[in-house]
C-alpha cells in the first residue's frame, strides 16, 4: 500500500549542476531552465528554490521595472506549470563587491551593496509570491582573526537583518548556517548561532532557520539534534537534506548515502516535530556525482526523495513501545541493536 504522507519536496536549479569543481571543468552541458522545471514536475516535486539571480539573471545590471517584469513573467510560468517558489535567497558570494564578505565586509560601500542586493531579493520574492528569504551567509567570516572583529560582525549582521525586516513587514528570514567553506570559519556556524542572532533583531519572530544535514555534520553535530533544537523554538522553516562523509569539503551527497542511521534519525526528528504540517518543504540540496552521465541527471534527486519516503515508513514502523521499554530498563545496548535490525530489515 502506498505510504500516506504530507511531505512536499523541492530543489533548486543549482542541484542539476554541470559537474565543475575547483580542479576541472563542467562534464555535462548546461540545461535550460525550462528543462529543469519540466524534470521537477515529472519526478514528483512540488516547488523550486531560487537564488535571486536564478529568478532574474544578471540582476545587478537591471532596473527595478525590469526586475519586476521578469519576476512576474517567471511567476506566470511557475503558475502554468503548477510549481510553487519555496524560497528566494540573495546570492551574496559571487560579486566582486562581496570578496571580503557581504553584510560584514570591512568596506562600507560593499556592505551597502549587500543590503541593496538583499532588498532586490525581497522584491523578487514578493513578485513570485513567497514570503520566505533564505540567508546562506557564505562569506560572512574572515581568513584572519585580526582582519575583522567578530563582535562588530555580529552587530553588522543584526543591523542588516533589521534593515531587511524594516524594508518589508511581511517576509520571514531563514538563516542557513554552515561552519566553513568558502570561509575556514564562518560567523554563523550552527543553528544555535542563527537563533541567538534572531533574538538580537528587532523582530525575532520573523527570523528563523534552515538546517542543512551536511552543514550540521561539518560542524561536528548530529543534524537530528539541530532539527529538534530548531523545532523547540518553532523556527525550522526549511530543510536541506543531503549527506556528508565527515569533515571534508561540502559534498552534498544523496540523502542517506553516507550514513543511513543518521538519515533515519533526521526523519524521526522531522516526524516527531510534525515538520511539513504548516506547509514547510523538504528541500534536497544534493548534487550529482561528477561521474554522472547526462541520462542519469535526475537520479540523485529522485533517489534522495525515495530514500526519504522509505525512511518515513521506517520511522513509523519502528517499535516505539519496545524502545521505550528498553530505555526504561537502561538497556541501550539492546536499543542500539533494535535500531540496526529495523534498518537492515528481515
Ligand atoms: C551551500 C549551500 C547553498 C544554499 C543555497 C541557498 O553550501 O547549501 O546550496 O543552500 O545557496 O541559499
Ligand atoms: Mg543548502
Amino acid at each position: 500500500m502506498a505510504l500516506k504522507h504530507h511531505y512536499k519536496f523541492c530543489f533548486g536549479p543549482w542541484n542539476l549542476s554541470e559537474g565543475q569543481d575547483p580542479y576541472g571543468p563542467p562534464v555535462r552541458p548546461p540545461q535550460a531552465f525550462d528543462w529543469k522545471l519540466e524534470q521537477l514536475k515529472k519526478h514528483g516535486f512540488d516547488a523550486m528554490m531560487f537564488h535571486d539571480d536564478d529568478a532574474v539573471p544578471e540582476l545587478d545590471t537591471k532596473t527595478e521595472p525590469q526586475i519586476r517584469k521578469e519576476a512576474k513573467a517567471l511567476k506566470r510560468r511557475l503558475d502554468d506549470a503548477g510549481i510553487w517558489p519555496e524560497i528566494v535567497a540573495p546570492r551574496l558570494w559571487f560579486s566582486p563587491m562581496t570578496i571580503d564578505g557581504a553584510y560584514t565586509s570591512n568596506d562600507p560601500k560593499c556592505r551597502k551593496y549587500a543590503i541593496e542586493r538583499s532588498f532586490k531579493c525581497i522584491d523578487i520574492a514578493r513578485h513570485l509570491g513567497t514570503d520566505l528569504i533564505v540567508l546562506w551567509l557564505a562569506r560572512e567570516g574572515t581568513y584572519l582573526r585580526e582582519a575583522k572583529s567578530g563582535r562588530r560582525s555580529t552587530e553588522l549582521l543584526v543591523e542588516a537583518l533589521d534593515r531587511m525586516l524594516a524594508y518589508d513587514k511581511t517576509v520571514r528570514f531563514a538563516i542557513e548556517p554552515k561552519p566553513n567553506e568558502p570561509m575556514d570559519h564562518a560567523y554563523v556556524p550552527t543553528i544555535g548561532h542563527a537563533l541567538a542572532l534572531a533574538q538580537l533583531t528587532s523582530q525575532p519572530r520573523r527570523v528563523g532557520c534552515l538546517i542543512e544535514s551536511a552543514h550540521a555534520i561539518l560542524a561536528g553535530l548530529d543534524p537530528a539534534d539541530e532539527i529538534d533544537f530548531a523545532c523547540a523554538f518553532g523556527k525550522l522553516w526549511s530543510i536541506h537534506l543531503n549527506d556528508q562523509n565527515g569533515l571534508k569539503f561540502d559534498q552534498d551527497k544523496p540523502f542517506g548515502s553516507n550514513n543511513l542511521r543518521v538519515a533515519f534519525n533526521q526523519v524521526c526528528a522531522l516526524e516527531r516535530n510534525g515538520y511539513g504540517k504548516q506547509g514547510e518543504y523538504v528541500a534536497l540540496d544534493v548534487h550529482p556525482f561528477r561521474t554522472t552521465r547526462v541520462e542519469h541527471w535526475m537520479a540523485h534527486l529522485v533517489n534522495s526523495r525515495r530514500t526519504f519516503l522509505r525512511l518515513v515508513e521506517k520511522a513509523r514502523a519502528f517499535d516505539k513501545a519496545k524502545a521505550r521499554q528498553l530505555v526504561a530498563n537502561r538497556d541501550y545496548q539492546a536499543l542500539d541493536q533494535l535500531v540496526l535490525e529495523h534498518l537492515m530489515g528481515r
